[in-house]
């Protein structure tokens, strides 16, 4: 009940937007009628649901209504849970999600400027501490000076070791160091920081796949995991970055930050029904306790109940 109480509050503003808006419509319309699905249209858009989305939840919900025979627009709220359940739970077939399963465990963590990459890395680093696991975290964003520093600030406020590096030092050599450094201390689970970057620079794309080339060289199968963070309030340009970024690496998933701070929220929807990777975390907050594994029945819960 906490967690979901958490989640609510993070998610508030979508709510608001999503929930209070579906209200109104029952209130004015109380038929399930062509007439609300055109609003109830709009009100999905507006949430950043994405066309495909909302078209797919729309005609999911006229077939289901149909069967069942629901006539009237109180039910909507059911039938749009459902809807949205499925699209969500259906983007996680055909990933592997078994996390933590091989020790280290490496995470490269990818994004365009900004999304909250270091702020998730704090987070994750917490997060997994607190199951017990030796964290090892590396800073292979090597671009902005001071990029180091603000990791180190999460290393330290968190309590891990961390693989420091150079400004303008190969990321990718950071990135072996850090590997070799993860093998002989007996490491669970090693996060590696990038620089954020504009998915549409080749060139910075290829730094990328590099980083994971050479992690692979040093241990076969590494990164096990390539994390997208994506902001959540840049609205439908998120499609188009994880699609880019997944191109290039091979997406094990996506971390959707700032959800807090946005009331189109729904941009998960449309993740789910445009892409087909899974939102495997969520920011809501800056705290370095405001994150939480994505659970779409819990998401669908706290948005719309
Ligand atoms: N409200 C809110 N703010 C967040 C969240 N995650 C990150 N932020 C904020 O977003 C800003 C950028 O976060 P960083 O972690 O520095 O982002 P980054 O991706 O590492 O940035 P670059 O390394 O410059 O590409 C900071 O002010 C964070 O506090 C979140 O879930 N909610
Ligand atoms: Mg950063």
């Amino acid at each position: 009940m906490f967690f979901l109480g958490k989640l609510k509050s993070g998610l508030s503003k979508t709510r608001d937007n999503l929930l209070d808006k579906v209200k109104g419509l029952v209130g004015i319309n109380p038929q399930l009628d062509r007439a609300f699905l055109e609003e109830l249209e709009g009100i999905l858009l507006s949430a950043d649901i994405g066309v495909v989305g909302t078209n797919r939840i729309i005609s999911g919900i006229q077939e289901e209504s149909k069967k069942k025979n629901i006539k009237g627009s109180d039910k909507i709220f059911e039938l749009l849970r459902n809807r949205i359940n499925s699209l969500l739970e259906n983007s996680y077939k055909n990933r592997n999600l078994s996390d933590l399963s091989t020790k280290p465990w490496v995470q490269m963590i990818v994004g365009v400027n900004g999304t909250g990459k270091t702020t998730t890395i704090g987070k994750l680093a917490k997060r997994y501490l607190g199951d017990n696991r030796k964290v090892l975290i590396a800073a292979c964003d090597t671009f902005r000076a001071a990029a180091g520093e603000q990791l180190e600030i999460w290393a330290n406020r968190v309590g891990v070791d961390m693989i420091r590096s150079q400004p303008g030092q190969d990321p990718a050599s950071v990135a072996f160091d850090a590997v070799q450094a993860a093998l002989s201390r007996g490491t669970d689970v090693l996060i590696a920081d990038t620089a954020g970057r504009l998915h549409t620079k080749s060139n910075l794309m290829e730094e990328l796949k590099k980083v994971k080339r050479v992690m692979g060289k040093c241990l076969p199968g590494a990164p096990q995991e390539i994390l997208l963070v994506v902001d959540a309030t840049t609205g439908q340009n998120a499609l188009s970055q994880a699609k880019i970024f997944d191109d290039a690496l091979g997406l094990s998933g996506l971390v959707l930050t700032k959800l807090d701070g946005t009331a189109k929220g729904g941009i998960v929807v449309a993740i789910a029904s445009e892409l087909k990777i899974p939102v495997k975390w969520i920011g809501v907050g800056e705290d370095v306790s405001d994150l939480e594994k994505f659970d779409s029945k819990s998401f669908v819960e706290a948005l719309l109940e």
